[in-house]
């Protein structure tokens, strides 16, 4: 299958680099969440999603399973373009809810990883023979002026990508990705909502120590691709939640003083004992947050869908 890339050469390289330099040698240090999903990292996130205690994946499936249809059927689309991914498990409900609509022509699944992209891509290919499948490799923050513009589309944003943004980069995020809609078309957003923090926080701190590991794989991208020498069991995982900006924040701490050298950034840096890194901020959402935050990038929103328990939404809206 051939993958439209955006990631090419020297690209994906040097925003590592930038994200790696920018983060590390700021105070306190940070890494962006997107460095995660190596195809070992995208293997732990698969793990992470069918956890007793990581509940979003499951409430969204639910909420898909009880509205595919009526999601199609008002939005109409005949192209699926679905930001982030990833294994496009609960995708197959909203391609089988828009082909039974009788419209659909094109998937057009965007990810970082071009292994999980290519497999996820072969798989629906094969189960929708009639289904063009476009997989697109790109960085949803920075190439959606890239994307093919052709067709009535939805795009899809699920999981709850979208709280990996901090407040002003999701409001820059929504307007440039409503400025890349034309009439008729819709943006299908999946969020987690606020709800009881131990279970927030049990989400990303699970008993099997898979976000643990998930967590420590950034140090092992980091490792491979700089030339880095982390030594990721000396770090822990730390999930916290923020009460006041309504986020769990994961952290790395180092379990004691550690001298670390990345050759390929001709950088040292040190981390003094119990010094924490953050790694992830994963937002919370409240409806009426999501409807001003749509609102203020100029969507309007068409109908806001929610599991029994409340624990996820998810949002059709048109540009
Ligand atoms: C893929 C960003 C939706 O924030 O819940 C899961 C990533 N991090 N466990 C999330 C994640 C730790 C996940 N998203």
């Amino acid at each position: 299958m051939t993958l439209i890339d955006h990631l090419h050469g020297d690209y994906l390289r040097q925003a590592l680099e930038h994200d790696v330099r920018t983060g590390l040698t700021s105070t306190p240090k940070w890494l962006p969440p997107k460095w995660f999903y190596d195809a070992a990292g995208s293997d732990l996130f698969s793990r992470i999603t069918r956890l007793d205690q990581y509940y979003p994946t499951r409430r969204e499936l639910a909420i898909l399973r009880r509205n595919a249809a009526d999601i199609a059927a008002r939005s109409g689309a005949d192209t699926l373009v679905e930001l982030g991914s990833g294994t496009s498990e609960k995708t197959v409900l909203l391609l089988d809810a828009l082909s039974g609509s009788g419209t659909l022509r094109t998937y057009m699944p965007v990810d970082v990883d071009a292994v999980t992209l290519e497999a996820a891509a072969e798989r629906l290919a094969a189960r929708y023979p009639r289904l063009a499948v476009r997989p697109v490799r790109a960085d949803f923050e920075h190439h959606l002026s890239l994307l093919p513009r052709t067709g009535r589309r939805m795009v899809a944003f699920l999981g709850g990508t979208i709280g990996n943004l901090p407040p002003a980069a999701r409001e820059v995020f929504l307007k440039e990705l409503r400025s890349t809609l034309r009439p008729g078309d819709t943006l299908l957003l999946g969020t987690d909502l606020v709800k009881d923090v131990r279970r927030l926080v049990a989400a990303y701190d699970d008993d099997h120590g898979v976000t643990a590991a998930f967590n420590r794989n950034v140090l092992h991208v980091i490792n491979r691709e700089l030339d880095g020498d982390f030594e990721p069991d000396a770090f822990e995982h730390v999930a916290r939640y923020d009460e006041d900006n309504d986020w769990i924040e994961m952290r790395l701490r180092a379990t004691r003083a550690m001298p670390v050298r990345l050759g390929g950034l001709g950088l040292s840096l040190a981390f003094e004992p119990g010094e924490e890194m953050r790694t992830e901020i994963s937002a919370k959402f409240r409806e009426e947050g999501v409807r001003s935050e749509l609102a203020a990038a100029g969507f309007e929103v068409v109908r806001f869908y929610t599991d029994p328990a409340g624990d996820f939404g998810l949002t059709l809206a048109g540009r």
